[in-house]
Formats: structure tokens, sequence, C-alpha cells
């Protein structure tokens, strides 16, 4: 274990990471201080009575003294407490880095490190999938959900981490056997006022000292911006693994690998997400056949371009995860509508640019709900066949009275959701609550 004995610590955050960090500290006996800006954080009830704690703002005295301070990735470090600590010459590293520096003291342990606008979860759950399948020792963690730290106990031989863009910014030790950015369209603009650039920075740290990068061919910012000789490529038609022109099988290195008819998820972007994840196991040199079969019968993740509900020739379709203008276009691209196409926006846009949206929404035969805080703004987009509600039930009530056989209904909001919900969780479950309450009534 690295040693941090004597070291005054401040860890900044007291969710689900600051827990994490202050568990791995409290192992080695060393004691850390805690910090979180808010007056009831959630880790609150769990935390050991050992650690003292300090909440409401950033105690400055705390931060000025300390040794190292360990930030969540909520917290930006443009925060100008964060900023004049680091001018004094005080270390700030997050979560992922501790574990690094961990995995780095260990022989024959690899490290799958995955980021990306957008597909980051499913990737990072499928090549966890496949590697097990493969029987492999794997841990998966990281922006998932599971804090990287967790799986140091587990002593596994391959980590699978999917890494925010915030992690990334607290990182200096990663060193991935592979490591892949997905893509990069524009997200969590709120954290980068600089623009899409600043947020590709970031993501692009994820490939300093890989072994491999996995690019997506069709996505130029997803390309090291620092020479490197290792890479290998994913795209739609073009790269070392793409789609056939007329997206019916996967190739790898020319040859047709996968029918996508025999794959269980739908839509073009998750047949990139496929080949994202057969290029990184056979880099990992696991059996194809063991990945394709993996692949073949992955199933998806539930709030992601899923199907919840149909009746009366009418689907509906949960996409609740959908919190950037990316991924809304990608279900835009991706749904199969042969009557009208309901779509549900709305929440909290982050400071996106929402009008990338306009070209997947015009001439077709679409009718648009917007509610929650940017609804508003949202409703520009084609004010003509738009409807503003402030809640989504309200426009669900209102969509149940209007669909017909063949008509589908898409929440695909392009924004987070926590302006009115809980999470995109809360927000996917009421939608599928809701559809099944009032989809049964309509359509006839
Ligand atoms: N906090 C402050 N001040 C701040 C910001 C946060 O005190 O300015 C405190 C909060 O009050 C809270 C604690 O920090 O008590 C929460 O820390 P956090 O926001 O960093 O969240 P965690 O619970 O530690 O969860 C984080 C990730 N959250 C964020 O990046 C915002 C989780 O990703 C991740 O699963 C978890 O670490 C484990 O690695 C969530 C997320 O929304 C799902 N990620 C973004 C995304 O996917 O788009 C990047
Ligand atoms: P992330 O972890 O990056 O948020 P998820 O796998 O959870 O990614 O998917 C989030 C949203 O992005 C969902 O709406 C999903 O349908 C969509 N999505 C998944 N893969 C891609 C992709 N490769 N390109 C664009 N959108 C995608």
């Amino acid at each position: 274990m690295v040693s941090y004995q004597g070291k005054n610590i401040v860890i900044i955050g007291l969710g689900i990471t600051g827990l994490s960090c202050v568990n791995y500290f409290l192992a080695q006996n060393v004691i850390p201080k805690v910090i979180d800006t808010r007056l009831s954080p959630s880790g609150l009830e769990q935390l050991d009575e050992r650690v003292i704690y300090h909440l409401g703002d950033l105690n400055v005295d705390w931060l000025y003294e300390a040794d190292l301070i360990i930030a969540s990735p909520g917290m930006a470090l443009s925060t100008p407490e964060l900023q004049l600590a680091a001018e004094k010459g005080i270390e700030i590293v997050g979560d992922i880095e501790l574990f690094c520096r961990e995995v780095n003291l260990q022989t024959n342990k690899k490290i799958v490190a995955i980021t990306g606008a957008n597909g980051k979860t499913t990737v990072t759950t499928l090549v966890g999938d496949i590697i097990k399948s493969a029987g492999i020792k794997v841990g998966v963690g990281g922006n998932i959900g599971q804090p990287a730290l967790t799986l140091l106990q587990q002593n596994c031989d391959i980590y699978v981490l999917e890494l925010s863009s915030f992690q990334l910014e607290t990182t200096y030790s990663l060193h991935a056997t592979v490591a892949t950015i997905l893509n990069i369209t524009e997200d969590h603009m709120d954290r980068y006022p600089q623009g899409l650039m600043q947020y590709t920075q970031a993501k692009q740290r994820i490939y300093q000292n890989a072994k491999y990068c996995v690019i997506n061919a069709d996505d130029k910012l997803t390309v090291p911006t620092v020479n490197h000789h290792q890479c290998v490529s994913f795209g739609l038609i073009h790269g070392d693994y793409h789609l056939d022109s007329q997206y019916q099988h996967l190739i790898a290195q020319q040859c047709p690998v996968l029918s996508t008819k025999d794959m269980k998820l739908i839509g073009c972007h998750n047949y990139l997400n496929a080949l994202a994840a057969l290029a990184i196991s056979d880099k990992l040199n696991i059996p194809r056949t063991s990945s394709l079969a993996t692949i073949a019968s992955f199933q998806g993740l539930p709030h992601r371009f899923e199907q919840v509900f149909e009746d009366n020739g009418v689907i509906w379709i949960n996409d609740s995860k959908a919190t950037n203008v990316g991924s809304t276009e990608a279900a835009l691209k991706s749904v199969v509508c042969h009557g009208k196409l309901f779509l549900l926006l709305g929440g909290d846009g982050k400071a996106a640019d929402f009008s990338p949206l306009i070209r997947y929404l015009q001439n077709r035969n679409i009718e648009i709900f917007c509610f929650g805080r940017d609804r508003n703004l949202l409703a520009k987009l084609l004010p003509d066949n738009t409807i503003v509600t402030e809640t989504m039930a309200q426009a669900i009530e209102i969509i149940a009275q209007k669909v017909e056989k063949n008509d589908v209904v898409l929440l695909s909001p392009a924004c987070a959701s926590l302006d009115q919900f809980k999470n995109y969780i809360d927000r996917g479950n009421q939608f599928t609550q809701l559809a099944k309450q009032y989809g049964h009534r309509s359509g006839k």
C-alpha cells in the first residue's frame, strides 16, 4: 500500500467517493478530515466517528493547512479556494489517482479505462461481462457508481473503470492497458466555461501512458493529441472495427464477425458500443468467440433507449439516461417509427446548446413536449410542433389522449433530471409507470 502516514489529509465531498476515500485512509490508520459544502450530505450517517467533519462551506483553514486534498468529482477544481490551495503548492487529487497509485504497485494487474460523452456505462458493463465470461477476475467501477477504491479489496486481475472528465482532471498516475474515448459531444458546459476544447482536454488525459488507445474513426476529438502509435479504431463504416453499409454486420479487420440481427442491443449507437467493446477485448487477448457470444446476448441497460411498454401498436421508449444533446441525437437517429413520434424533452440543460437537435426534428412526423427547467429554451427548437408543460406527467397525460397505432412515445430529454427528479433513474421509473398507467388506455 502507498503510505500516507503522518499526512494531514482533507477530503472534500461526503458522497460515495468521499466515503470510499475515508475508508481507504482509515484502513491504514490515517484519519482524514472531511468537508462538504452541503449541510446534510448523503454520506454523513455512514461516516466513522473518528473522523471530524465541517459542513456548510469550505473550511479554508483546514484546506490551507493540508498536505493533501482529495476532491470529489462534483467539486470543480476552478473553485477559488482550491485554486488558492494549488497556488500554495498543496497537492490536490481524486479517488482515481489514489486507486491508480495502488494498482501501479501490483504486478500483472491491468486497467481498462473508458470515457466519452455517451456510451460509457454501456461499454464498461459490456467489457466487464466479456472479461468475466472469459473466466478472468474482473472489477468494474468508477463513474458507473461503484467507487474505484472499493474494488481494491477484491484483488482482481483486470479493473474496468468508467471515468468521467471530472475524475480525469484529478488523475495523474493512470497507466491503462487499454484506454478509450468513445465520442465527444457537448456535456457539462456549466463546468467547462471555455467550451468543448476544455472538456476534450480533460477527456484526453485518459490516454497518458496508455498501452493501447481505442479511438472513434468518425470523431477526430477522440484521437490522442500527443502522438500515440498503438491506436486501433472503430466507426460506422471506417476503422479497424466497423459496420457494413447496411448496418447488418459487425466487421473486425475486414471479416464479418456478428450479425446485428443476432444481437439484443438495438440502435446504431449501440452497434458502435459493441465494436468498441470488441476492440478493447481483442487488445486484452480475450478469445474472440467468447467475446462475441457475450456481445450477442448483452441486453443493454435500463433507462437507455429501453422499450418499456407496448400496447395497441404504440411503443413507449425510456431513454431517461439521455442527459445531453449527443445522446438524444443518437436516439432520434435510431428510433424506428411508422406513425407519429411524441418526443419528451426537458430538465436542466447544463448550459448546453440544443441547436444540433434541430436537423433531427425537422421534416418528420413529430410532436414535441417540453417540461422542466429549460422547457422554454427547448421549445424554441421547433416551436410550431411543440407543447410546453411544467411537468413530464402533465405532458404524458396529454400524449395519452393523442397517440394512435404505430406511434412512438420517446423520453430522451437531452437534460439532467435534478431540477424535478431525484436522478435519471427516478425520472425513467416515473415515465415507465405513467406509460403503463396511461398507455393501456390509449392507441385505440
Ligand atoms: N460537494 C460539495 N461541494 C461541491 C460539490 C459536491 O461539498 O461543490 C459534495 C456534495 O455535497 C456531496 C458530495 O460532494 O455530498 C458528492 O460528491 P460528488 O458530487 O462528487 O458525488 P459522489 O456521490 O461522490 O459521486 C461521484 C460521481 N458524481 C459526480 O461526478 C457528480 C458519480 O457519478 C460516480 O458514480 C461516483 O462518484 C463514483 O465514482 C455520477 C455522475 O452524475 C453518476 N457523473 C457525471 C456523469 O456521468 O455525467 C460525471
Ligand atoms: P454514459 O455512461 O456515457 O452516460 P450510457 O451507456 O449510460 O452512457 O448511455 C447514456 C445515454 O447515451 C443513453 O441515452 C444511451 O442511449 C446513449 N448512448 C449510448 N451509447 C451511445 C453512443 N455510442 N453514442 C451516443 N449516444 C449513446
